[in-house]
């Protein structure tokens, strides 16, 4: 801790397809900032442990069928409902590496014929990433990788169309990494921008709130 009483931690996204590395690349960002003594979890969204996150995940699994607009407000809600333990852990200085966020919530779901305004409209008031990064990859590459797991989302024409909602709401702050290059190439990469962004909240930079 610098000693400031505005230092915080960072709030650190991942967005990408199915199959971009976002996962494997969470778990080594997490250990290395660890390994430097900082504060840091991994989060996921969806977060399937909890109420809404369990609709959630019957929902992927095919287990049960929801009206589109039911399942992107629930995927909202499963943010809403973390909103404050997230609000209170960067505020107590543990920087989060959050696998998947808002943009997934809106990429998804205007993919599949929803108003991307009308999709980003839950989204208002959540915290803003101080950092995303998105892994990118052409979705013919990543359907290739070890193929999909069989979620209601994992299929190549599906993934396409995501891919250009991404490009929509991406803006010139996103870091874009190239997500075919070797992991460790990848991982290298990651290590120094989340560094940067550390240290920048550390130093007080002002926590601020979507939709940006
Ligand atoms: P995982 O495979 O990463 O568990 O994601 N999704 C995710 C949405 O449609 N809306 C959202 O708000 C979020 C966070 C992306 C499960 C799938 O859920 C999609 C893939």
């Amino acid at each position: 801790s610098t000693g400031q009483s505005d230092a915080r931690g960072a709030l650190i996204v991942l967005e990408g397809l199915d199959r971009s590395g976002k996962t494997s690349q969470s778990a080594r960002l997490l250990s290395h900032l660890n390994s430097l003594g900082y504060a840091v979890e991994s989060w996921r969204f969806p977060d399937r442990d909890t109420a809404v996150g369990k609709m959630i995940s019957s929902y992927l699994t095919n287990q049960s069928q929801l009206d589109d607009h039911t399942i992107h407000l629930l995927f909202s809600a499963n943010r809403w409902e973390k909103r404050s333990l997230m609000e209170a852990k960067l505020k107590s200085g543990t920087s989060l590496i959050v696998d998947r966020y808002s943009y997934s919530g809106v990429a998804f779901s205007s993919a599949k014929g929803l108003d991307i305004e009308w999709c980003k409209a839950p989204e208002v008031g959540l915290l803003a990433p101080d950092l995303v990064m998105y892994l990118n990859i052409p979705p013919e590459k990543a359907a290739e990788r070890g193929g999909y797991g069989g979620e209601r989302y994992e299929q190549l024409e599906f993934q396409k169309s995501v891919a250009k909602y991404y490009e929509m709401l991406s803006d010139p702050s996103w870091k874009i990494i190239d997500a075919c290059l070797p992991l460790e190439d990848v991982e290298k990469q990651m290590k120094e921008i989340v560094l940067d962004c550390v240290v920048s909240c550390q130093k007080g930079k002002p926590l601020t709130h979507l939709w940006l």
